[in-house]
């Protein structure tokens, strides 16, 4: 990696003098554990960061140094004695898988540091925790951190469609994996492998969702090229086991997507019954074989019943018949299946789909099942309401699903910071247990967690957009800690990327914070519409320009209003929610503003609470949201000089071609506003004014 392109690692020398001679006395000298892959990741990068940070190579030892002022220590307490004197070992036992603690202690009469885990991967992020201190100018001569994980499974989805470096909704360029030339390594993806892991991520399921080609015909050269499904022949394993070592030095489980009729296309059966003896044999001996050369692989991602993929409705079975078959296979050794949660079936709202689907099935998942569920009802939309399975299954394991990759929020061009709706989504009240049951306090079980739709590829900046970069280190810290305030990850996401300058910091913190808002306000009109993107045949304009008149039962605008009714007398999907949830959506006068059209079909004049109409306020916020996009680009103008030019520029152009998107927003649903309600934007402004 280059210095514009490492990301958040880029470990530019320490600008004050103070810090940087803590920093030397404490980590100038290196005393790290030798016995695992793990170990060898940290030495590695205390290598590169520490000759960054301080401007000269750390000296690495193999007993603690007595004839130095201070040192650095890395290992478990069972490595090294050194670490079990200076900590109790009581200190850390109890700590989740992924737990570290660091400590400033004095050992010898030397100023040291002690980052110490119960297990390994600990010690890599232990180790990434410090060089986040050390990175964003903080003090460590009195440090005492101890953190731990608050979910299990902090997972990434690469929608990579294998063989044709392509990624599904990626908007970064082509995928960094390079499937024909395994097992041959690129040093990308231990690059990947460290970003992942430096925001705690701990699993990656390495292709795309769609394994096959789907079954309805597309015209769409893109769609088909599903390949994805072959990973699970046996050549294709064997060529993966150095691709995932390299990210086991890094604690990074490997996981499959794999296809529902995978018996039938990878072997010979001709049916994939997931009630077939030897159907359910075939995955068994798979399994066998899988973990026969990966012994810490996490298990199967499975998209199923949905967009053309084979699944159990194709033998008139059930979801739970689906996953418990394969599960069955991989138990005996440890894995697990994520079996999501997006699927079709014949309901006119699709909103109501996954629930009705689901929730009935509650209890009867095997224990190593996951239902992986996307964080709304529809489609990873600019704002959806909270899916109404949340909180739902309490006797499932459950996955709550994220994008951090920006198919419905601008792609690779607009600068759309997704951790504020995540926030939102972690913060909503299930009152699943009663009042105050949040989103963020459940998945708390070993099998569950988060899960993150990537945005990597081969662009040299990795995500296409260099603000892009603050998603999916926003996703692994938020997903590593639900309660650290947006605030606080996004300074330190600035701070790393860009440095220390205080006025770079608050500006481009601000550019993130407003950026969802303002997509929200262009995209949808802020009153709860979606899912009004241009579906076309050119797979990369796909949900990108704006196209109501494509999705009537999305926005259900009508000569007498506009919104989609979704209460007990509409769709009914309203009351999945529980009380008193279901009760604040269902009525219009309590229904929150920003939601009120998802939930409720509405006069153009119906009056808000302040006065004005419905089909006012869709006018204001269109507007607005240009007005405020427009805002965020003259505030990244003010940082011409102070960030260096190349990024400069590149986040510029960007905006500008923000701009004139958000501006076709604008006009396109100013103007269906305008045809529908024949109700002019009392200011004046439409296009056609
Ligand atoms: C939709 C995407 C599509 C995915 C699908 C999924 O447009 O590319 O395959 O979700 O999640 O948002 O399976």
């Amino acid at each position: 990696m280059n210095q514009y392109d490492d990301c958040w690692l880029r470990y530019e020398r320490v600008g004050s003098d103070k810090r940087l001679d803590s920093y030397q006395r404490r980590c100038r000298h290196a005393y790290v554990a030798e016995k695992s892959p793990e170990c060898g990741a940290v030495r590695d990068e205390l290598r590169r960061a520490l000759s960054g940070l301080l401007g000269e190579d750390p000296h690495f030892w193999q007993h603690p140094p007595t004839t130095v002022d201070g040192f650095l220590a890395i290992g478990t307490p069972d490595d090294m004695a050194m670490i079990a004197e200076s900590v109790p070992g009581d200190d850390i036992a109890d700590l989740e898988d992924g737990g570290y603690l660091i400590r400033s202690v004095t050992w010898n009469d030397a100023d040291c540091l002690v980052v110490t885990a119960p297990t390994d991967r600990g010690l890599v992020y232990g180790t990434f925790h410090l060089l986040r201190l050390l990175g964003t100018g903080e003090p460590i001569d009195d440090l005492d951190v101890r953190e731990e994980p608050a979910y299990a499974n902090r997972l990434l989805n690469q929608w990579d469609t294998p063989f044709h470096r392509s990624v599904e909704r990626g908007y970064a360029g082509e995928s960094i994996f390079d499937w024909e030339r395994l097992p041959d390594l690129r040093s990308r993806y231990e690059d990947y492998a460290r970003l992942l892991a430096s925001v705690g991520i701990n699993g990656i399921v390495l292709n795309n969702v769609n394994t096959t080609k789907p079954q309805r015909a597309s015209a769409n050269a893109a769609f088909d090229a599903f390949e994805g499904w072959q990973l699970l022949e046996s050549r294709r394993l064997e060529d993966l086991t150095g691709l995932v070592s390299l990210f086991r030095r890094y604690g990074i489980r490997p996981y499959l997507s794999v296809n529902f009729a995978a018996p039938m296309l990878v072997g010979d059966l001709d049916t994939a019954d997931p009630l077939d003896e030897d159907v359910r044999e075939w995955w068994r001996k798979k399994a066998d074989e899988i973990y026969d050369l990966v012994p810490d692989f996490g298990g199967f991602l499975v998209k199923a019943d949905s967009e053309g993929q084979a699944g159990p409705y194709d033998y008139d079975r059930d979801h739970v018949d689906g996953a418990n078959a394969i599960a069955q296979a991989l138990e005996p050794h440890g894995g697990r299946v994520w079996w999501r949660a997006f699927v079709y079936g014949s309901h006119e709202d699709r909103a109501v789909q996954a629930y009705d689907t689901f929730e009935p099935l509650d209890g009867e998942f095997a224990e190593n099942v996951t239902v992986q569920i996307k964080n709304g009802p529809i489609d990873f939309q600019p704002r959806e309401p909270v899916s109404t399975l949340f909180g739902a299954m309490p006797e499932t394991d459950l996955g709550l699903e994220l994008q951090i990759t920006q198919e419905y929020t601008g792609q690779g061009v607009h600068a759309t910071y997704h951790l504020p709706m995540w926030k939102e989504i972690f913060e909503f009240d299930t009152h699943a247990d009663g009042e105050g049951t949040p989103v963020r306090s459940l998945f708390r079980g070993d099998g569950e967690g988060v899960v993150g739709v990537g945005n990597v590829g081969e662009d040299y900046n990795w995500t296409g957009h260099y603000l892009a970069q603050a998603n999916l280190y926003a996703f692994g810290r938020a997903a590593w800690d639900p309660d650290r305030s947006a605030e606080a990850i996004t300074r330190e996401w600035v701070r790393l990327t860009f440095g220390a300058d205080e006025d770079v910091v608050d500006t481009v913190t601000e550019i993130l914070r407003d950026s969802w808002a303002a997509c929200i306000d262009y995209e949808t009109g802020g009153l709860g519409l979606m899912h009004m993107m241009h579906n076309g045949e050119e797979y990369l304009e796909n949900h990108y320009y704006p196209s109501p008149e494509e999705w009537p039962g999305y926005h259900g605008a009508s000569e007498d209003g506009i919104g989609v009714d979704r209460t007990e007398s509409g769709s009914g999907y309203v009351t999945q929610y529980r009380d008193p949830v279901a009760e604040r959506y269902g009525s219009v006068e309590t229904c929150p503003e920003e939601l009120l059209l998802f939930f409720h079909h509405l006069p153009w004049d119906h009056e808000l609470a302040d006065g004005t109409t419905v089909v006012q306020r869709l006018y204001d916020n269109c507007f607005a949201g240009v007005e405020e996009v427009e805002r965020l680009r003259n505030l990244w103008h003010s940082l011409e000089g102070r960030v260096d030019e190349r990024r400069y520029r590149h986040v510029a152009e960007r905006f500008d071609e923000q701009v004139a998107q958000a501006e076709r927003w604008q006009d396109v649903l100013t103007s269906t506003v305008r045809e529908y309600s024949g109700m002019p934007d009392e200011r004046g402004r439409a296009r056609d004014e």
